[in-house]
């Protein structure tokens, strides 16, 4: 088609500037501790590629003094990058765009309150990690046991995700109570849906935490019952992973077509996607836990096919957001069954960096459902494969996603400006080439037996040793490599911005919306079925919940039936 004259949704105005400055300011708060979080966890990664290359640098002295074990390192790695980062900068994200989408007033108190309350959790939770007395890996998984601050950290910390998604919850119930027969509009939508998404999957977590670990941690319970924990963690814990990557996906739906000069396909049909994560993400957790006791295979062949069915709304975003690249890339004069690509604008580092985490992921797509079969699991569970599988979807598809998008809403939120798009693109570039040798590397460790979480450079046996591990062993190590020179890259880009001055007004970077080839439309009495039917986000919340009640309920009743418990363990 032809681009249209352009429909572009005009935010509301915003006209109390000091409401808008701290709003801003709030955001930007949540994003800065994002990547802080990220660059110290970061620092850590390169020291895990060399184990893996055979490599060990934990004797290092400075490493030595700084950490005690392989362990603790490879716990303040996960933790800081895939709880600590992710949770900041979703929600800043997800807190500042439906504020903005609906122009709305939200009590900017109650929005510091949030922030300084997470942050005061994490921090809670840090102290024990710093100390090695929280040397349990990211799962913290009984009976491995940890002090009492960090459960009390991480449920602060959890607790204050929720307040945010009660304050979006709130404003969004509020602008349709004033605003009856409107349609909301699409990044609100998706924003609301996820966060919906987040509360029922946070649960599982809330539970094991606040009922089984902290009680156990204090020594107010002899012991813990690890399955129980272990399946209430990945109630929560797969359906994060959506939690993670979904705020990508309202970029690459929402804003990256403008950042390529294109329009989004369709809006009902993202709407119909967000509503399937919705509906689906929580009731798969099962499949991490194929090879575990006490759970009847019934239940985990039937949380294998919800797993495949939560596939779909992902391969529907590959085609929607791929014909969106493409209808982009026609309008610029693209010609060709692929040769149209060349016309992206692909020096830019805000979109390439968004495109290159969306190739990444349908490799990690890929490897998702190799996991998720349970004929394929025993060969790749608790391997190497497994970390290779999730550097290219929590590691690149929301990693370089977040990283992508930072480069235009640190300008937005601050007035400052982007010192260097040729660096910024180096590093973007060098991320992905980086992340695709590791994956190359681990999924080829992982399929030639070589366990994760070992630090196998440490040890002297010969199985890590064999000449057909060699190649793989040294992709892993030169990825190590190459990532690091990206992270310095893109953090020098980062904090230089950061401490520039401020050079303009932030709104002169708007928030990219894109105009929509088959926009919802405004009105619910006009509008397509497909819209008018998922709308009702309330009442798809509470379906939501009733089938993951439905589909845990049985398991869980079964492990609480016939408890075992046991004491902790200190094992670093
Ligand atoms: Fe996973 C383990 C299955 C998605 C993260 N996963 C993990 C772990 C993490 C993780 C952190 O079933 C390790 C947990 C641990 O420590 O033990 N995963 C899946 C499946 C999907 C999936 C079926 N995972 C993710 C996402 C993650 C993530 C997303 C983070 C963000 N995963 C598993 C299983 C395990 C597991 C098992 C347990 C393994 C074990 O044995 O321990 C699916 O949701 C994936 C669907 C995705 C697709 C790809 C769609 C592609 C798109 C991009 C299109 C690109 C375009 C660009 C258009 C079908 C949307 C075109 C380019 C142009 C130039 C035009
Ligand atoms: C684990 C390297 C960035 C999240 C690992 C492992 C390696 C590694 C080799 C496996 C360790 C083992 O199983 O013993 C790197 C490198 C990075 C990097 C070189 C880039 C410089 C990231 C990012 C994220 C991330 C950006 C997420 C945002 C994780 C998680 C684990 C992990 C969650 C699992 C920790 C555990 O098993 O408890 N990393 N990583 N990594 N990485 Fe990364």
């Amino acid at each position: 088609q032809a681009p249209q004259q352009a429909t572009v949704r005009q935010m509301p105005a915003i006209q109390d500037v000091a409401y808008l400055a701290s709003l801003k300011k709030v955001t930007q708060y949540y994003i800065v501790t994002a990547f802080l979080a990220l660059f110290i966890g970061v620092m850590i990664g390169p020291l895990q590629a060399m184990n893996y290359a055979g490599i060990n640098l934990y004797e290092l002295p400075f490493i030595k003094a700084l950490l005690k074990s392989y362990y603790q390192g490879l716990s303040l790695h996960g933790v800081l990058n895939a709880l600590v980062f992710t949770q900041f900068f979703i929600s800043g994200w997800m807190l500042y765009l439906p504020v903005r989408d609906l122009g709305a007033r939200i009590n900017m108190k109650f929005a510091w309150f949030t922030y300084v309350l997470m942050t005061a959790g994490l921090l809670l939770a840090a102290v024990p990690l710093l100390l090695n007395r929280a040397t349990l890996l990211y799962t913290f998984y009984p009976p491995m046991q940890g002090d009492a601050l960090f459960y009390i950290g991480a449920a602060i910390m959890v607790g204050a995700s929720l307040l945010v998604v009660g304050q979006v919850v709130r404003m969004w119930w509020s602008w349709k109570r004033a605003h009856p027969g409107r349609v909301t509009p699409l990044v609100t939508f998706m924003s609301v849906a996820v966060w919906m998404m987040w509360f029922v999957a946070s649960l599982g977590i809330v539970i094991e935490v606040l009922v089984l670990l902290i009680p156990w941690s204090l020594g107010l319970v002899a012991g813990v019952d690890p399955l129980l924990s272990k399946t209430l963690f990945w109630w929560t814990g797969h359906a994060i992973v959506y939690f993670w990557v979904l705020p990508a996906y309202i970029s690459w739906y929402a804003f990256l077509p403008r950042h390529a000069g294109g329009r989004i396909a369709s809006e009902p049909l993202t709407r119909l996607v967000f509503v399937l994560f919705l509906l689906n993400s929580v009731p798969v957790g099962l499949h991490h836990q194929f090879s575990d006791p006490n759970i009847s295979n019934v239940w985990k062949t039937i949380h294998m096919f919800l797993t495949f069915l939560i596939a779909v709304p992902s391969l529907m975003t590959a085609f929607s957001v791929g014909a969106a690249l493409e209808d982009a890339a026609r309008a610029r004069g693209g010609r060709g069954l692929l040769g149209w690509t060349l016309k992206l604008p692909w020096g830019n580092a805000i979109f390439s960096a968004q495109v290159l985490a969306m190739i990444s992921f349908i490799l990690g797509g890929a490897g998702g459902i190799v996991n998720a079969s349970s004929s394929f699991a025993p060969v790749v569970h608790n391997t190497a494969w497994i970390p290779g599988h999730f550097h290219i979807t929590v590691g690149t598809a929301t990693t370089l996603s977040f990283m992508g998008i930072s480069l235009w809403l640190i300008p937005h939120l601050t007035g400052k400006r982007l010192p260097s798009m040729k660096l910024a693109s180096a590093a973007v570039w060098t991320w992905f080439v980086g992340m695709m040798v590791f994956a190359l590397g681990m999924h080829w460790t992982g399929l030639l037996g070589v366990t994760r979480r070992a630090n196998i450079a440490a040890t002297a046996q010969d199985i890590y040793k064999t000449a057909e591990l060699a190649l793989p062993k040294a992709l892993t190590g030169i990825s190590g490599v190459i990532l690091l020179i990206s992270a310095l890259l893109y953090f020098s880009v980062l904090f230089r911005m950061l401490l520039s001055k401020r050079e303009e007004n932030g709104e002169d970077t708007p928030i990219p919306y894109s105009e929509a080839i088959s926009p919802a439309g405004e009105q619910l009495a006009t509008a397509s079925p497909l819209v008018r039917v998922t709308e009702p986000l309330m009442v798809l919340w509470v379906i939501a919940l009733v089938l993951v009640l439905l589909m845990y309920g049985p398991v869980l009743g079964k492990l609480v039936g016939n408890l075992q418990l046991v004491p902790g363990w200190r094992l670093y």
